[in-house]
């Protein structure tokens, strides 16, 4: 057997096909279903493509480079379509009227990015088409043809009608300018800033590449705990030359706006929003960045929050911090993307509350260029949330989403953890803000409140790693993330089925089991580290393994032990009425069935709940024993998604296998460690034993408590929670 995989691993290295997960989800190799690929083969010999921009350039260059690899034969690109051509790539404009007829219909509402792929009869021969109002939307096309090709469809299937239903589909990275990456877990940061504006890496153009393949149409370079050196003119000049690469692929710069700028960059002595000096220093600073880029996004801006100064430094609202940079930008068509992520030392009221306080009593006096970006649930990011009670609940201000693609509360790059199901679970929940059915979809797409401009943020897990993510299965969080950007209606399982496809194999016997495992993979990390609602139970500062019993930070809330509240007589956060309340800031059909014990759902009930140790669960457990199984299940779970994986080899180069591999056996290894301190912790309140069915702990409590991790990545520096 061993003799086997190292014939196989020879010839792989002979074959050339070793990957070591650069090409991401773009791996165009031969296809291997024979049929299929004459059916190919035959079908898109001749392929008629304009290309007069620099877009329908690259586009181009995709579709050769895709058919190239794919069909394992150079296409012929010709003259007119009426040489022969089976692929016709032509925007609406260059369409004659006979093509034209038989896709007409297909152009109405598909807007600027959208496209049409279609079979359609040229010169009495078929032919498919892609086609689209703008080149964007070809390049869109173009990427989405060759997906459908690399997941070798039918040619009968090879038909698509498509329109992104937001409008800013946006990668934000927390990359600091000295290459520390806030939150990042594979490598330092893809911007070398020093060689820059001068030597473009390869990583830059791929990078662009990727994003635009699966939609994504903007980006923010830097942290939004922000550096106000960005602004300045040396490092203008080196945005300028990454809008420039990323340009011909529809990704446009965005830069995170440190809001005491004009003090620390500007020699002013102050950054009240209200100053006209400072006004009038945003107003010269934005006319400066388009004088270097014409199409710039906007700014993002965190402010008020963890530190970072804003306009409540000068006794100022939100809204007034947000309208002026609103008022800098707008002439040149720019946005605000304002972050909702705040909570304050100075009040003391429940975390989960804060954000929703602050921001909903000033629905409607933003000007109409800014947008709110809302973290997916109300504290922050953790394995599973309620959706962030401010979704819905503000009608006249557009309200952006900030799901978090990097792992910070989800074992980093080591644990595989399929993100999209988390983000389909989020963006499916019923707000009932507007009736049954006014889901946080709608409220992202625009259509519940009728919003102008929409929008989708993840904060990316993109490193100097050779494979961009650490984890190789972290490229699905970064593809799903995309995929949703564009489609947030899109099913979990469509999207695992692409990318195992696309990054993988199509062969049956890989695609079923890998399937069950990415989308049995986000519970069984819910599983292992925040079971039936617990939350933010992490160590402090980096967020690396358990915590529970973290109680000596300055700020309250800072502390896992605010979160779980655990003694003798129980353990859980009580935002019921009895509680903290915050049950009323969502709408009264959840608030009534959350608050109720009855019908809140189980994985809530310590999110909502402090109960008694003692508590009856639905499968007749009591709360202690309740807790303690899933714990347990979490671990069989992760036991389970290493025997699958196992079984992949035959499906997947040697080397990633192996990798996967032994990631998997760091998650075992973690899962167990999360499972035991946190009921040797939780036990000790409990008083008592663990019930059948869980392994005993391999150390004492005091021995988890001992680990100390300094030096774990994504930390920054001095910093606390
Ligand atoms: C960029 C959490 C993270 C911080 C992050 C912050 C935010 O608190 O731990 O690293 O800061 O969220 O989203 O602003």
């Amino acid at each position: 057997m061993k003799n086997f995989w190292l014939l196989c691993f020879l010839l792989s290295t002979l074959w050339g096909v070793a990957h070591d997960g650069y090409d991401l989800w773009l791996r165009y190799d031969q296809i291997a279903d024979e049929t299929r690929l004459g059916e190919y083969q035959n079908a898109f010999g001749g392929i008629y493509f304009n290309t007069d921009s620099p877009t329908l350039k690259v586009a181009l260059q995709e579709m050769d480079r895709g058919l190239s690899g794919l069909l394992a034969q150079s296409p012929r690109f010709l003259d007119t379509a009426s040489d022969g051509a089976g692929l016709i790539v032509l925007k609406k404009v260059l369409l004659d009227a006979t093509t034209l007829q038989q896709v007409a219909g297909d152009f109405e509402g598909l807007g600027r990015d959208g496209f049409v792929i279609s079979p359609i009869t040229s010169n009495g021969r078929k032919a498919t088409l892609i086609t689209a109002n703008e080149d964007l939307g070809i390049l869109y096309g173009v990427f989405h043809f060759l997906r459908q090709l690399q997941m070798q469809q039918p040619l009968h299937a090879l038909k698509e009608r498509s329109t992104p239903k937001t409008d800013i589909r946006m990668l934000n990275h927390w990359d600091n300018l000295d290459r520390t990456v806030e939150r990042g877990y594979a490598g330092f940061s893809i911007w070398n800033w020093h060689t820059l504006p001068d030597l473009i890496d390869q990583r830059y153009i791929d990078y662009a590449r990727a994003n635009a393949s699966i939609g994504i149409n903007a980006t923010s370079p830097t942290n939004v705990n922000a550096n106000a050196e960005i602004l300045t003119p040396h490092y203008l000049e080196k945005v300028q030359a990454l809008a420039r690469v990323f340009r011909p692929y529809g990704i446009k710069v965005y830069l995170t706006a440190r809001f005491s700028a004009p003090i620390e960059i500007g020699g002013l002595q102050t950054a009240d929003p209200l100053d006209t000096q400072v006004r009038q220093w945003w107003k010269d600073k934005a006319t400066e960045i388009y004088s270097l880029i014409p199409d710039f996004g906007g700014f993002l801006v965190k402010a008020n929050s963890e530190g970072q100064p804003g306009p409540q430094n000068y006794g100022r609202t939100h809204a007034d911090g947000a309208n002026m940079l609103a008022e800098a930008l707008a002439p040149h068509q720019g946005t605000v993307i304002w972050r909702a992520f705040v909570y304050s030392e100075h009040d003391l009221t429940d975390r989960a509350k804060q954000a929703f306080s602050e921001f909903v009593p000033v629905d409607g006096q933003f000007h109409t260029n800014v947008m709110l970006q809302v973290k997916n649930g109300p504290i922050d990011f953790q394995p599973r949330e309620p959706f962030h009670p401010m979704f819905g609940a503000m009608p006249k201000t557009p309200l952006m989403m900030e799901f978090q693609i990097t792992q910070e509360y989800l074992g980093f790059s080591t644990h595989l953890v399929f993100l999209p199901r988390l983000f389909e679970e989020v963006l499916q929940a019923d707000t009932y803000r507007k009736g049954k059915g006014s889901t946080v979809a709608r409220v992202i797409d625009g259509s519940l409140h009728g919003y102008t401009r929409t929008g989708m943020a993840g904060v990316a897990n993109i490193g100097t790693d050779i494979n961009w993510t650490g984890h190789p299965f972290g490229q699905a969080n970064w593809y799903g993330f995309g995929r949703l950007a564009w489609d947030p209606y899109m099913s979990s399982e469509q999207i695992a089925e692409e990318w195992l496809r696309t990054t993988f194999s199509n062969e049956r016997g890989f695609l079923q089991p890998m399937k069950q495992l990415l989308l049995g993979s986000r519970e069984a990390v819910v599983h292992y580290m925040n079971p039936l609602g617990l939350h933010h139970i992490f160590d402090s500062g980096h967020h690396y393994g358990p915590g529970p019993w973290v109680d000596n930070h300055s700020r309250p809330e800072w502390n896992p032990v605010y979160y779980h509240r655990a003694d003798r007589l129980g353990v859980g956060f009580d935002r019921t009425a009895t509680g903290s309340d915050a049950l009323q800031q969502y709408a009264p059909h959840w608030a009534e069935k959350w608050g109720d014990l009855a019908s809140c759902p189980e994985e809530y009930l310590l999110w909502f709940h402090h109960l008694p140790w003692t508590y009856v669960l639905k499968n007749g457990h009591t709360l202690w024993e309740g807790m303690a199984l899933t714990y347990q299940q979490g671990v069989v779970e992760v036991q389970q998604m290493k025997n699958t994986w196992a079984q992949m080899a035959p499906y997947v180069d040697l080397e990633q296998h192996d990798r996967v591999s032994m990631l998997l056996d760091i998650q075992l290894k973690e899962a167990r460690w999360w499972r035991d301190a946190c009921l040797l912790y939780f036990g000790q309140f409990s008083g008592e034993p663990l019930p059948p069915g869980v392994d005993a702990p391999d150390h004492s409590l005091g021995y988890y408590q001992s680990l100390k991790f300094p030096y774990a990545p994504g930390i920054r520096p001095s910093w606390d929670d």
